[in-house]
């Protein structure tokens, strides 16, 4: 998938964005596009745009639909998967459990071997949100010793830390395919 320049370097990298139901991806993706104050409704099957990251970096964004039903053709996606940003609702305590389950089912799909991630704990600014180190001791991640990955807090709302995200993702890009060439 995707698009190799002159310098060798993939053009273009795919980043799958996915997690459970009302997390906030599609929320997300029209915050980092630069939309004002998008409503959203439920994704029934994706959503994919194309975005300039810093550091001329070109990424094609697809958002997966994430309703119990829709979880299933989430593996539709994965192949081609530079990086994987898995949206997490911080509010939503009572589904973190299976929130994490979702995402170790991912990170097993034989496409995604040593495919990085990123890990956005989203909605940080809602009253009640866990703190990031309470949900970084749930999400376990220390077990996923064969890739890099990184957990960021963010507001999809507000787009507080979505320019940090952005950087975690380059430097997860730059450490899987080249897609950055500084
Ligand atoms: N408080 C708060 N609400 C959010 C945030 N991001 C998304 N939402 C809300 O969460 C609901 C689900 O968002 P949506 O983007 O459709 O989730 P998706 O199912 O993961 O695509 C909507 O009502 C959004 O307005 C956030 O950062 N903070
Ligand atoms: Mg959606």
């Amino acid at each position: 998938m995707g698009s190799v320049n002159s310098r060798g370097h993939k053009a273009e990298a795919q980043v799958v964005m996915i997690g459970l139901d009302s997390a906030g991806k599609t929320t997300l993706l029209y915050k980092l596009k630069g939309y004002q104050g998008v409503e959203t409704l439920p994704t029934v099957g994706f959503n994919v745009e194309p975005l300039k990251a810093p550091g001329h970096v070109s990424l094609t964004i697809w958002d997966v639909g994430g309703q119990t039903q829709l979880r299933a053709n989430w593996k539709d996606y994965l192949e081609g998967t530079d990086v994987l940003v898995y949206v997490l609702d911080s509010t939503d305590e009572a589904r973190l459990s299976e929130a994490v389950a979702e995402l170790v089912g991912v990170l097993n799909d034989p496409h995604m071997a040593s495919v990085p991630f990123l890990v956005l704990a989203n909605k940080q600014e809602a009253p009640g949100a866990l703190p990031l180190l309470g949900i970084r001791d749930r999400l376990g991640l220390e077990r996923f010793q064969d890739r890099r990955w990184e957990l960021r807090a963010c507001s999809a709302l507000t787009g507080a830390g979505l320019p940090e995200a952005l950087q975690s993702l380059r430097r997860l890009l730059k450490s899987r395919c080249h897609c950055v060439s500084t």
